[in-house]
């Protein structure tokens, strides 16, 4: 959806400067009325909602996203029943910021030096789950709240990246089997909600995950269901009958919260501080399967409901988020630290083009002109300054997101006889991260649920190494004519050591008819 922007008055450089012993009002809803006339605002009173929807996972793409869009929907209908109770699943930062500030935040959406200001109050209660373990599930069981959706990334939903199901092993669900009454996975508070809502023979709430996963509600069924099987057959069986998990594809780019983001916002506010900001683009969407049962109208908040997001999914997955995956694991070894920096270097641009346009796009159901009109999009969207993605943050987990973003792709690909430059320079350059971001003056951190035992298979000819981590059945399944796709990313990373990542780049471009299909 596309956001009408407020022409910007004044630079994200130009903050008010806070004088000594001043004293700085905070956000809260009474000076809602305080406010700039330019700033966006709830059309309702914040302390009137009810809460009628409970989110797991209260972070910036939250804020930024669902709880903006439900705010939109409320200030066109009126109905007062959609607040927000938002569920902090690790730190109580976001938490404490908010509570200090009756939940309000402000969005700022930036694009071409403009900025789009608006204070959100959809959120009505923010809560802390590892201080109250009880609270969640009970907070589910809550006969108002109609609608649970969930972002807490790929790995909080402790599933096999190849199998789809539960892992049983991991410390979070073995955790939650052992005290099933306090749990602290998402799934195993899924369960126990649930668990109350049968007892007490109530309604179930619709459960909707907003999380980029391939087919992210089936997968949330079938964990929950794996999970309340080791408990209870009977819960087992009582939420595959009664219980929706439809599936959603949510899309917008968000920074997270920066240091600087608070002088933006307090300068934007007239002066009015927020400790909790959140930067994002314009762009949004967010395409949810049809359900039956009460909500919001999101429709009026930019999201559509459709019979099936699949291609939806696999577009937005295999275009955004895998070109994501290959401007964080190059761009990173090249020594950039955003996704807009890397994407500002000839080479790597060229790269991503090349692999939505040739590799990526030919594996969807897009249309030719609509492909062209999206990787322009993207492209336009990777370069955005003011929202500069840190690559560590979208480079973390990559094990988790190989098959969904990268291998499906590839496999088709590889079916269908077609050259794949772009996956194998991307996977060789994730298998560097794992000796570069050990490197002195490395400028990514690396984060991965599996990172130790894929240090260990660090070796220093390039072909063993690649040899070694696409025999990992757990990341990549079993990858047709494996043994080719082990030489070239052997190759790859051999080039990446030796010629560095903008020579190897352009010498892969060049062998590939850079711009043939541009
Ligand atoms: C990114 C996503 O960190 C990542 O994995 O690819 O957060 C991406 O920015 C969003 O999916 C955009 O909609």
């Amino acid at each position: 959806m596309r956001v009408p922007l407020i022409t910007a008055k004044k630079s994200r450089s130009e903050m008010t400067h806070r004088m000594p012993g001043e004293v700085v009002p905070r956000l809260s809803t009474d000076m809602l009325t305080r406010l700039p006339a330019s700033v966006a605002r709830p059309r309702f009173a914040p302390r009137s909602l009810t809460t009628g929807i409970l989110h797991l996972g209260c972070g910036s793409f939250h804020r930024a996203h669902q709880a903006l869009a439900t705010q939109h929907a409320m200030n066109e209908t009126g109905d007062q029943r959609w607040g927000i109770a938002a569920v902090a699943m690790n730190r109580p930062t976001i938490v404490d910021a908010l509570r200090a500030q009756d939940n309000l935040y402000t969005t700022l959406l930036h694009e071409d030096g403009q900025a789009r200001v608006e204070v959100v109050g959809s959120i009505t209660e923010t809560v802390h789950a590892p201080s109250d373990l009880i609270g969640v599930p009970s907070r589910i069981a809550d006969p108002r709240v109609k609608i649970v959706t969930l972002t807490v990334t790929a790995s909080g939903y402790c599933v096999s990246p190849v199998t789809g199901r539960l892992e049983v092993d991991c410390p979070g669900v073995r955790h939650d089997i052992q005290h099933p009454t306090r749990p602290i996975t998402p799934i195993g508070m899924l369960a126990q909600g649930l668990e109350l809502v049968r007892r007490r023979g109530s309604t179930p709430p619709v459960v909707i995950s907003c999380d980029n996963l391939c087919a992210n509600g089936s997968t949330l069924r079938r964990a929950v269901i794996d999970f309340a099987l080791l408990r209870d057959d009977h819960l087992a069986e009582w939420i595959a009958r009664n219980v929706q998990f439809p599936n959603s594809v949510v899309d917008r780019i968000v920074q997270p919260t920066a240091p600087t983001d608070a002088a933006v916002a307090r300068n934007w506010l007239g002066g009015v501080e927020d400790l909790a900001p959140v930067s994002a683009e314009p762009f949004m969407t967010w395409t949810i399967e049809d359900f039956d049962g009460e909500r919001p109208q999101w429709e009026l908040g930019g999201a559509q409901f459709v019979a099936n997001v699949k291609d939806y999914e696999l577009a937005k997955l295999r275009l955004l988020n895998g070109t994501h995956m290959l401007l964080a694991y190059l761009g990173g070894v090249a020594g950039f630290s955003t996704i807009a920096g890397a994407t500002a270097n000839p080479a790597l641009a060229a790269l991503a083009r090349q692999f939505m346009l040739d590799e990526q796009g030919p594996t969807l159901a897009l249309p030719t002109p609509e492909l062209h009109r999206t990787v322009d999009d993207l492209m336009r969207r990777f370069r955005n300054p003011a929202i500069a993605q840190d690559m560590t943050r979208v480079g973390r987990n990559g094990s988790d997101k190989m098959i969904p973003r990268v291998v499906d792709a590839l496999r088709d690909n590889i079916e269908a006889g077609r050259p794949t430059p772009g996956a194998t320079m991307l996977i060789a350059a994730w298998i560097q991260w794992f000796t570069a971001s050990h490197a002195p003056g490395a400028v990514m951190e690396l984060i991965d649920p599996r990172e130790e035992s894929l240090t260990a298979l660090v070796d220093p000819d390039p072909h063993r190494c690649a040899q070694a981590f696409l025999q990992r059945e757990d990341i990549f399944g079993t990858l047709p004519q494996r043994e080719c796709v082990q030489r070239e990313v052997g190759d790859a990373l051999a080039e990446l050591n030796r010629d560095g990542v903008e020579a190897a780049i352009r010498r892969r471009l060049a062998s590939n008819g850079e711009g043939s299909n541009t």
